[in-house]
């Protein structure tokens, strides 16, 4: 009996410990955007941020689309990621549909170099914004919901902030270097 009351309180706490967690969808419109968005997954491991990888396309499977913005919140997701390429109408409609934020991850995949994704995500209706990244920009768009969230997780802040603070150290070694090369010309 104690045993069995134990196993229940570890499961609660367990429970508790998992809703507590920080949790986005990266939702690509097709496997072969993957190569970019492995870059997003790296940076979210790194901070610790649960990250669910998902290939939904609004052109290829809209109903399956709309369900997924539909149930994203209740599923426990904080923030979606949305990339494609081409015509990228997929993080509109995501955005469209949830009420989450929606970070649009614009693809380099067709003949235009991804300005047609550009302008597909970035020029949105009032109403239904979208925070756009730069083409291919994986690791800013891992980066903006990272910063989204630490609004919530002062954790997360804190590793961003250590994160900046690291890159503006690579600057200053790097910046050391090349003084140093031009000198010794
Ligand atoms: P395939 O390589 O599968 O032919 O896809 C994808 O994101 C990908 O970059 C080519 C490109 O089509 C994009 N795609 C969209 C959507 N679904 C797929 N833009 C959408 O719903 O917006």
């Amino acid at each position: 009996m104690i045993k069995s009351m134990k196993k229940v309180l570890i499961e609660g706490l367990k429970l508790k410990k998992e809703e507590k967690f920080m949790k986005i969808a990266i939702i690509m419109g097709s496997d072969s955007d993957y190569d970019v968005i492995k870059k997003s997954v790296k940076i979210l491991k790194e901070f610790e941020v649960e990250t669910e990888v998902r290939v939904i396309s609004a052109h290829r499977t809209p109903y399956k689309a709309i369900e997924f913005a539909e149930n994203a919140e209740q599923m426990g997701f904080e923030l979606i990621i949305g990339a494609a390429g081409k015509a990228a109408h997929l993080p509109g409609v995501l955005a469209g549909v949830s009420t989450l934020p929606v970070i649009g991850l614009p693809i380099k995949s067709s003949t235009m170099d991804g300005l047609d994704s550009l302008l597909s995500i970035v020029q949105m209706p009032k109403g239904v914004p979208v925070a756009t990244v730069a083409i291919n920009g994986a690791e800013n768009a891992a980066l903006l919901a990272v910063q989204i969230l630490s609004v919530k997780y002062p954790e997360l802040r804190e590793k961003f902030r250590a994160y900046k603070k690291d890159m503006a150290k690579q600057v200053e070694e790097k910046d050391e270097k090349i003084r140093l090369q031009v000198k010794d010309k």
